[in-house]
């Protein structure tokens, strides 16, 4: 603990700096990090011995801009850490200079760590200019401490999420390299992709839009591990563009339009990652030029779909439900519901409440809207051993589950699924937009001066109940329009609060969006210009 005091010197606290645990642990400009870091390395390492595991540590922002910067933390089993660990987070992070041992000493007796106990920890990055330093900040910080650490360098965050996975199960989920990640999942989606029927050169080809990050390096490791089955054409792989600028899922998703650098033919299938790749958006266009959006919504119906027919083929009686959260589109929820007839239900926004919801069902599909999720599955490979193990909806069952990155959404891992589900079932991306018809929404942001946090909300993020009387307006506006319905939040990663509306027009979505915008911007402080009608 001695060293700590010293080490912690080279990564010194501005003063009065105070951050958040957000909706995926910090994030905020890069410059303010450098002790984020380090002090991140201590708590991983403290987690470390507390569970007698590995634990992860990714420094990326995701989604952000590229001079941002954050960290992801990972518990034992691949999954984000627990509250309570969020707390001490929070804690250590806004300790300031001299009063970080106490804070430490603090963590050490209220959960009762043993330190004598060894540490492990496992550290990755993306590919921002200041992933490099933050990430040695926290190696530095887990040496402090004694812990041993493994570097995995430029890795995707649910490529570290699946090591830590691998490492704590002792190799049952997988090996903890980078290479048997790409083993894993191809095998599996290999063997999927041989039930489909005879697909052409077209059929196998996707488009990829790589947000020039770190999906796009590991996408071309990983290419020959396909054996052409998938035929990527790769663009914003980061060898020009900026990180996620005009690219990537959350713009593609935000923007509802295509990313700049892609040549998208009509009915071409086209998706994009985001910036640690552990998003992804599907889209193309029509003949009359339209852009048309496979958000998470779509995703999680598609594989759904697929899963609850292979369960009813392979005679097994396992509860399927479907988390979604506030920005689900209201088409997708009815058709899930009312269609499909499975169980669905409704958390706030970070996965790390979707991945728990889900893990609730024998198998839970989890996406938001933006891209982000997978399937949570209790089925396993001794369940499916007592299922007439030659059946073919029982080898589709087992290889799916190889395919799924069970730890976390994974743009890679998902990608792999929905192309393996649309071969089998030989539908192109128009069949699978037609399952069901979104209503037209919008998403739009609002700065407030004071801390974003005035806006509180309940109901899974549904309502507001602070400031006094935006709820009140909320609901005269919604109202107003046929098909209609809007919210606001607080965003967890970036410095502003989130509207989101949808109507049975676009015209309705955005005027609706813009009035709600206006609310808040009235009633919560908003500064810069009004914001102006779409
Ligand atoms: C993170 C979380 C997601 C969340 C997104 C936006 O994604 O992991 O669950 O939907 O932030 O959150 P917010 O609306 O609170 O800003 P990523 O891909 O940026 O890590």
């Amino acid at each position: 603990i001695e060293l700590v005091s010293q080490k912690s010197k080279l990564h010194p606290k501005p003063e009065g700096l105070t951050l958040q645990y957000g909706t995926a642990g910090f994030r905020t400009h890069a410059k303010h990090l450098d002790h984020i870091m380090f002090r991140m390395g201590l708590l991983a390492t403290l987690r470390s011995k507390k569970t007698k595991s590995t634990i992860g540590v990714m420094v990326t922002a995701s989604h952000n801009p590229e001079e941002d910067n954050g960290v992801k933390l990972i518990d034992p089993m691949g999954e984000m850490v627990t509250a309570a660990w969020e707390g001490y987070a929070t804690q250590l992070a806004n300790a300031e200079q001299d009063s970080l041992l106490k804070e430490l000493k603090d963590i050490i007796k209220k959960e009762d760590i043993d330190m004598s106990e060894p540490a492990s920890v496992y550290v990755g990055k993306d590919t921002r200019p200041s992933s490099a330093s933050l990430s040695q900040a926290v190696l530095d910080g887990v040496s402090s401490l004694g812990g041993k650490t493994h570097d995995y360098g430029l890795v995707t965050t649910p490529q570290l999420h699946y090591m830590v996975c691998c490492c704590n199960t002792h190799g049952c989920y997988g090996s903890p390299t980078v290479e048997g990640y790409y083993q894993k999942l191809s095998q599996a989606f290999l063997q999927l992709t041989q039930n489909a029927l005879n697909r052409t050169d077209d059929q196998k080809r996707l488009l990829v839009d790589g947000a020039n990050g770190i999906g796009a390096l590991k996408m071309r490791e990983m290419e020959p591990f396909l054996r052409s089955e998938l035929q990527v054409v790769l663009s914003n792989d980061g060898s020009s563009g900026k990180l996620n600028h005009m690219c990537g899922a959350d713009y593609v998703k935000v923007q509802q339009k295509a990313p700049q650098g892609m040549n998208m033919g009509v009915g071409e299938r086209c998706c994009s990652f985001d910036g640690d790749a552990d998003r992804i958006v599907y889209y193309y266009t029509d003949s009359k030029g339209c852009f048309h959006l496979l958000d998470g919504d779509k995703i999680a119906t598609l594989i759904s779909t697929y899963l609850k027919e292979l369960l009813t083929q392979a005679g097994l009686n396992l509860q399927i439900a479907v988390v979604q959260t506030a920005y689900a589109n209201g088409s997708s929820t009815r058709y899930l519901e009312d269609v499909m007839k499975v169980t669905v239900c409704c958390t706030k926004t970070g996965v790390k409440h979707l991945h728990h919801a889900a893990q609730e069902y024998d198998i839970g599909v989890y996406f938001e809207a933006n891209g982000h999720g997978t399937v949570s599955s209790l089925l396993n490979n001794a369940i499916l051993q007592r299922q007439s193990p030659g059946k073919r909806a029982v080898k589709l069952l087992e290889s799916t589950i190889n395919l799924i990155n069970q730890t976390v959404g994974d743009a890679i891992s998902d990608m792999l699924m929905i192309e393996a589900v649309l071969a089998i079932r030989g539908m192109s991306a128009q069949d699978w937009d037609a399952i069901y018809t979104d209503l037209p929404n919008r998403q739009l942001k609002v700065t407030v001066c004071a801390d974003r946090r005035v806006i509180d909300t309940t109901d899974a993020e549904r309502r507001a109940v602070s400031p006094e009387g935006l709820q009140d307006t909320i609901d005269t506006l919604v109202k107003k329009y046929k098909s209609a319905r809007s919210f606001v939040r607080p965003s967890g990663t970036e410095d502003v609060v989130r509207v989101y509306a949808e109507a049975d027009t676009q015209e309705s979505a955005d005027s609706l969006a813009h009035e709600v915008s206006l609310a808040v911007y009235r009633l919560a402080g908003g500064i810069g210009d009004e914001p102006k009608p779409l």
